[in-house]
């Protein structure tokens, strides 16, 4: 058979991670003011699985990257009478879109200009016209390629959980869409108990298996839709939309019970580990950091009524 070369090879490996590391493909938002080319590249990412969405109203960026959340942009130069470089520069000056990729369509290949661009905000290039093949192999890698950077920084890498300060965002989130839409949500925070007796007893290795247990049990059994984060140590905050407070506290009267039944063996020994949860409702206070703190309390509560329990 005929040689590979090197860059093949190390292609032909990376795609191969990339398609063992999930049914996902990505999410790609292409903000490009000719409709028909717009088009164009949703059908061949979309064929190709990519998720794919494209803007031509420039003025509705900011809008569609909170509710699109994309791994990239492909974005055009000019779009209407917007500049991409002025757009990219207007997703820059938020923080939590500072890793966001931004790559330009463009026909332009003037070293310059492309400089100019990437002073203000743009990652990258790829000079058009691009080919349907490359379109979509240069944007599965790239959105791989952002989707591990953006988990090293969001998520906690022993559980895979979101991390405290976005799971807080995720909650004050939560709160501004109970408003909007005027459905009732809960939150949860849970701490195991006694935890530090696990430690002691059994050690840390045990004590972090434990803990990716519970991640891995509250991943099974709360929804799609419901964000779930390690708050610290081990202490977990779950955010439970469209969710009554009654109905949260039913959910994880069931889970604590599930976990509290799942055997821990060491060897010829084994143990079982508890778990308290405290519920308030996201509605009921005027910013989320308050309703965590009533959650806080019912924890503190359930803790002093002998822990093992969920209370309100
Ligand atoms: P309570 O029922 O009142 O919650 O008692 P507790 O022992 O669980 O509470 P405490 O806050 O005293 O101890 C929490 C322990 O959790 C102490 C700390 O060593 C342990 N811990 C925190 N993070 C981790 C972790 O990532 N891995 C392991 N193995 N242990 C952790
Ligand atoms: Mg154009
Ligand atoms: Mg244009
Ligand atoms: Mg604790
Ligand atoms: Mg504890």
């Amino acid at each position: 058979s005929a040689p590979v070369s090197v860059p093949e090879l190390a292609e032909r490996v990376e795609l191969l991670a990339i398609e063992r590391s999930s049914g996902v493909n990505g999410r790609v938002l292409i903000v490009e003011d000719d409709a028909e080319l717009a088009e164009h590249y949703c059908l061949v990412l979309s064929a190709a699985g990519i998720e794919a969405k494209s803007l031509t109203d420039p003025r509705r960026l900011m809008a569609e990257l909170y509710s699109f959340q994309p791994d990239i942009v492909l974005m055009d130069v000019q779009i209407g009478d917007y500049s991409g470089v002025t757009l990219a520069r207007l997703i820059r000056f938020e923080s939590r879109w500072l890793s966001l990729p931004i790559i330009y369509l463009s026909s332009e290949d003037d070293r310059d200009d492309q400089l100019e661009a990437l002073s203000k905000g743009a990652d990258e290039f790829l000079v058009k016209p691009v080919s349907d093949d490359y379109l979509v192999r240069s944007a599965r890698i790239r959105c791989y390629r952002a989707r591990q950077l953006s988990d090293l920084m969001n998520r906690d890498s022993l559980t895979g959980l979101l991390k405290h300060s976005l799971i807080k965002q995720e909650l004050e989130k939560e709160l501004a869409r109970c408003r909007r839409f005027g459905h009732l949500s809960s939150v949860a925070m849970i701490d195991l108990d006694y935890f530090k007796q696990v430690n002691d007893t059994w050690g840390h290795r045990y004590g972090d298996i434990v803990i990716r247990a519970l991640a891995n049990l509250l991943r099974n059994r709360l929804r799609e839709t419901d964000m779930i984060g390690r708050y610290g140590g081990e202490e977990f905050m779950v955010v439970l939309p469209d969710c009554s407070v009654q109905a949260a506290a039913d959910l994880l009267k069931s889970i604590g019970e599930s976990f509290s039944e799942l055997v821990f063996a060491v060897g010829e020994k084994n143990f079982q580990v508890t778990l308290s949860a405290g519920i308030a409702g996201v509605n009921e206070f005027p910013s989320g950091a308050e309703a965590l703190e009533a959650a806080d309390q019912a924890l503190y509560q359930c803790k002093h009524e002998g822990r093992n329990g969920v209370a309100i």
